[in-house]
């Protein structure tokens, strides 16, 4: 199997590319000029606002398998940068889709990589969100991604495409950048038990139930859609139980190596934030048998000793 996997520079780029290597698949990843990513992969230089050279990259490796996950991927950000939001998540995934459609290898499939967010203000007796609940975006990063899954399904069924949509749930790992909840109180941990700051986390919202997944149970999830997934599907990708940040924080807390006390900070409060986001996720695992296996757990330990590695003294 040939994967290309376009915004490969990016936190699950990487653990895409070792996931796809492992399964004995030849591997093509794309990254910014201003990037570079590793692995075992042939890395190209692409921007997919730029859709001549989408196209041309399409035409170069004429892969089974695009794996979609370039994007502006930070709500926060998204708040800030609207329009370049907006470009990205959705022009980009039009050259991405107009490059397939005209592409010289005709039945390449097509993964995007969407976003829980996509839900938005829920009903909460809707939880766990199964993939047919409206989508009502509370954020704009959310809207852009909502307007990617409608895009794709809009070319699944008018071009005959072959393209499998992902709602992935919050995740995180080792390498997460620190705007992500888990990273950040990691990373903020891990400092204090320096010494390099204050023995205080900032903390936004405690109360919000996000459903979190251990980035490399996301990445088996992705090659497995990629492999078995039904074309023209939307899929959930996630743990399917929710749960508190305050967890996530008390948890970090519980590991870390000294005291620490927590601070509530305005800035870190979002301007729109949903109170539960939980996924159903019998849809993946009937077609897939995939579950997530790493416990939530597992994963605050192992980004905490990432952080503890890259923090010098
Ligand atoms: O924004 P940067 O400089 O970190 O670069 C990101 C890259 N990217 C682009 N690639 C090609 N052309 C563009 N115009 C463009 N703009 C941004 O896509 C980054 O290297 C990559 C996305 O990676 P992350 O932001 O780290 O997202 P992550 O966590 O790997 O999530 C993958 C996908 C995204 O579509 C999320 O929205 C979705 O999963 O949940």
């Amino acid at each position: 199997m040939k994967a290309l996997i376009i915004g490969a520079a990016g936190f699950v780029g990487g653990y895409l590319v070792k996931e796809l290597a492992s399964a004995g698949w030849e591997v093509h990843a794309t990254c910014l000029p201003s990037e570079k990513t590793e692995g075992e992969c042939n890395v190209h230089t692409l921007d997919i606002l730029d859709a001549d050279s989408v196209r041309a990259v399409f035409d170069e490796i004429q892969p089974d398998i695009v794996y979609h996950l370039a994007a502006q991927s930070s709500v926060a950000l998204s708040w800030k940068k609207p329009q370049l939001t907006a470009e990205v998540n959705v022009i980009g995934t039009i050259n991405v889709l107009e490059a397939a459609r005209d592409a010289v290898k005709k039945d390449m499939r097509l993964v995007l990589i969407g976003s829980g967010e996509e839900y938005g203000f829920i009903r909460q007796d809707a939880c766990p969100l199964s993939e047919d609940e409206v989508l009502r975006p509370g954020n704009i990063y959310a809207a852009t991604k909502a307007c990617q899954g409608m895009l794709g399904e809009i070319y699944a069924r008018a071009y005959k495409m072959d393209i499998v949509m992902v709602r992935a749930f919050n995740h995180s790992g080792p390498a997460q950048a620190e705007i992500f909840v888990i990273s950040d109180f990691c990373k903020q941990a891990a400092e204090i038990e320096k010494g390099m700051r204050e023995p205080v986390i900032s903390v936004g919202n405690l109360e919000a139930m996000r459903d979190f997944t251990d980035v490399r149970d996301v990445v088996r999830a992705y090659r497995l859609l990629g492999e078995k997934g039904r074309s023209g599907q939307v899929y959930n990708v996630g743990r399917g139980r929710a749960v508190k940040i305050q967890y996530i924080l008390d948890t970090i807390i519980s590991y870390a190596k000294t005291n620490i006390t927590v601070c509530r900070d305005e800035k870190r409060m979002r301007a729109s934030d949903i109170p539960v986001i939980e996924p159903d996720v019998s849809k993946i695992y009937a077609d897939t048998g995939w579950k997530a296996e790493i416990t939530v757990e597992d994963t605050i330990k192992d980004t905490l000793d990432y952080w503890r590695t890259k923090i010098k003294e």
